[in-house]
């Protein structure tokens, strides 16, 4: 590939979107504490609002995922109508099978057919919300697994799997996709039924072309390479999205390029090699995060500005200088110019690229000099505020 021209870069920059996480603006925590916050919203309706400040103050957040039943609400078209009175749509939607207890030893894989006929139903009922939201992406994440070896029969269990997940796929409308997304561990512990992408992949392939993987950067053992299984996943075709977040330990869900910003980038950069940046490249930029202890509105539009500074650091690689080197076997140069890229200060760019739009080049500071945070707190008082459960 070619280095791309200035106005390449900028272009590039002003049309990448990041999908915000209703869940982000709800109250969370730990096993240990959840702490709650003035100005929190109260309901899927205040959590749009929010994340339509996110997207007002960077201009890139147009798109809300929500998770069901979380966000349950009597009309989705009312929601998506007031989503988009707000300047933002709903994006993909989040099928929950893993808070009732029923699902205690798993849902679409549970030894109890009448179990996994509930959980598909609750993903055939996630479609239907698609349909009145005008969402095209069924996130499948599954806490299915087992604790102790012997506990159910491993191969059984990706049998199942597999049945229940064709019949969910037969009930997608043509524009629809399944993002299916893997985790290593948590809250199973021996064994998780979808670990990695590998098995995540089988799934897809056996399925077909509408079903894809998510990648939760969250989800990988420490050390992992993550950006080759971004550039695997691009070349077959089945990188469908990323809950993109930060992990110093587990799946610590903080915010995307605070633990590791150079991962980051070396995530955007295969990104932009594969041509993966363009809208219409069927990968879902999401963020999938949870504010314990810092203030929630903010965080994601400091998120938002850390996935837009990994970006700009990738486009500008001397694509020319780095295809010169590795074909000559220049190690030290092929580095150098990746490191080059990457201790690029790109802040001013971005703020002209904002500003270019008409909005401020400093977000955060534009958003905090609104009053926006104040003014909720003050007016959302009474009611329950929103959380993990429906
Ligand atoms: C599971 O850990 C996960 O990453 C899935 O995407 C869930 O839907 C999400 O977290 C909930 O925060
Ligand atoms: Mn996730």
């Amino acid at each position: 590939m070619s280095t791309p021209s200035d106005a390449d870069v900028r272009s590039a920059l002003a049309a990448q979107t990041i999908e915000l996480p209703s869940w982000a603006f709800g109250n969370s925590g730990t096993r240990f504490k959840v702490f709650s916050t003035p100005g929190v919203p109260r309901d899927p309706y205040e959590k749009i609002a929010d994340a339509a400040q996110v997207n007002a103050f960077t201009g890139a957040a147009p798109r809300v995922s929500l998770h069901i039943p979380w966000d349950l609400v009597d009309d989705y078209d009312d929601l998506a109508r007031h989503a988009r009175e707000l300047g933002v749509s709903i994006g993909a939607i989040n099928s929950n099978v893993f808070q009732d207890d029923d699902y205690k030893l798993g849902s679409l894989t549970n030894p109890d057919p009448k179990i996994r006929a509930k959980a598909v139903k609750h993903q055939l009922d996630s479609i239907d919300v698609m349909r009145a939201t005008g969402s095209t992406d069924l996130k499948i994440w599954l806490a299915d697994g087992l604790n102790y070896p012997g506990q159910d029969d491993l191969r059984a269990r990706q049998d199942r799997l597999a049945e229940a997940l064709a019949e969910i796929y037969a009930g997608l409308d043509p524009e629809h996709r399944i993002l299916l997304e893997y985790k290593f561990f948590e809250p199973a512990f021996y064994a998780t039924d979808v670990p990695d992408w590998g098995t995540s992949l089988t799934h897809c392939l056996a399925l077909g072309d509408q079903a894809t993987v998510v990648l939760d950067t969250g989800h990988h053992a420490p050390g992992t390479n993550i950006e080759f299984i971004v550039a695997q996943l691009l070349r077959v075709g089945r990188l469908g999205a990323f809950d993109f977040n930060s992990r110093f330990y587990a799946d610590d869900d903080l915010m995307v390029g605070a633990a590791d910003p150079f991962q980051l980038f070396r995530i955007m950069n295969e990104i932009v090699i594969a041509d993966a940046l363009r809208p219409d490249s069927g990968v879902n930029f999401m963020l999938d995060q949870c504010h314990n202890i810092e203030p929630k509105i903010q965080a994601q539009i400091r998120s938002v500005m850390n996935v837009q500074e990994a970006t700009a650091k990738a486009l500008l690689v001397d694509r020319d200088a780095l295809g010169e080197a590795q074909h000559t076997g220049d190690v030290l140069g092929a580095n150098g110019a990746l490191m080059d890229a990457y201790n690029t200060d790109v802040r001013p760019l971005l703020a002209e690229v904002r500003e270019a739009k008409g909005i401020a080049g400093d977000p955060i500071a534009a958003f905090l000099a609104s009053g926006y945070a104040e003014k909720v707190a003050q007016e959302r008082v009474g009611g329950t505020q929103a959380g993990w459960g429906a």
